[in-house]
């Protein structure tokens, strides 16, 4: 196979062997964050739609998801990164009772080398832990990411328990995840929500934003 058809094949069969060779050759042609984008998330696209029409088990899943956290890992060192610093800080976190962590961890690269520091807590975060960590580190913007449907239930409680303590103008809130839209997020939460927040499509979106919320 062509390189970037077997580069995109190995996250879909979760083959890590001898992946190496095969990034250190992309990296000749391309940019690490291209490979990211134009290859290695399209694996994982086709990986989703056949774990979704029945025609993968988890366990591959699994391994698929793997093989692409190595390679993003072996990729980031060769990313770009701006000389800014201390644009700002965002507690960043994958919601409660999800533990999908590929697109949260994809952010925190990006954001982190353009400029902000990034307290990363993990997934499967419940709202006290994510609130209490903004307090305590002063962060600027809370971030949230969840890829299941019932996460955008999640995020909704937890902006809704941000406005019972009073504290949703303090910070503004960054949204993102498979399931979510843009009009849930920026008409039905913004509705309810007593603060500013929006929705990133992807990291890059996320950036934007943030760009925004500090300027
Ligand atoms: Co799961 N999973 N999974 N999964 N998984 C999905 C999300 C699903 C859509 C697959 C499907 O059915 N087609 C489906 C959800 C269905 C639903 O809710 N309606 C699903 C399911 C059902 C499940 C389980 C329930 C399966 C089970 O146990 N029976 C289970 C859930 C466990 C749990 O969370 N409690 C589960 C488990 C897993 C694995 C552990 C096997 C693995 C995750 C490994 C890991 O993350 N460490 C996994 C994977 C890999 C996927 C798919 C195939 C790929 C997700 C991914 O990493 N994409 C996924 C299919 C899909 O998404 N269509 C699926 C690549 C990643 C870069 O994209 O995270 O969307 P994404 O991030 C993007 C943007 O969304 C955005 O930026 C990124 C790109 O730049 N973004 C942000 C994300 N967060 C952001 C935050 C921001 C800004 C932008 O600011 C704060």
């Amino acid at each position: 196979l062509p390189l970037w058809e077997r580069l995109e094949r190995r996250i879909i069969d979760g083959e890590l062997t001898g992946i190496e060779a095969d990034l250190d050759e992309a990296l000749e042609s391309k940019p690490a964050l291209a490979i990211v984008n134009d290859t290695l998330l399209s694996g994982m696209k086709t990986v989703g739609e056949l774990f979704g029409s029945g025609q993968m088990q988890l366990p591959f899943v699994l391994k698929s998801a793997e093989v692409m956290k190595k390679a993003v890992a072996y990729l980031e060192p060769h990313m770009e990164k701006s000389d800014d610093d201390g644009k700002g800080r965002i507690v960043l976190a994958t919601v409660k009772g999800d533990v999908h962590d590929i697109g949260k961890n994809l952010v925190d690269i990006i954001l982190s080398n353009n400029g902000y520091e990034v307290v990363n807590l993990g997934i499967k975060q419940p709202v006290s832990a994510i609130l209490e960590a903004a307090e305590e580190k002063k962060a600027d913007v809370i971030g949230m990411s969840g890829l299941l449907v019932k996460s955008t239930v999640i995020m909704k409680e937890n902006l809704e328990e941000m406005n019972s303590r009073g504290i949703s103008e303090r910070f503004p809130v960054l949204l993102g995840g498979a399931a979510l839209t843009r009009s849930y997020v920026e008409q039905d939460l913004a509705e309810m929500f007593g603060g500013e927040v929006r929705y990133a499509k992807d990291a890059f979106e996320g950036l934007r934003l943030m760009d925004t919320f500090m300027a």
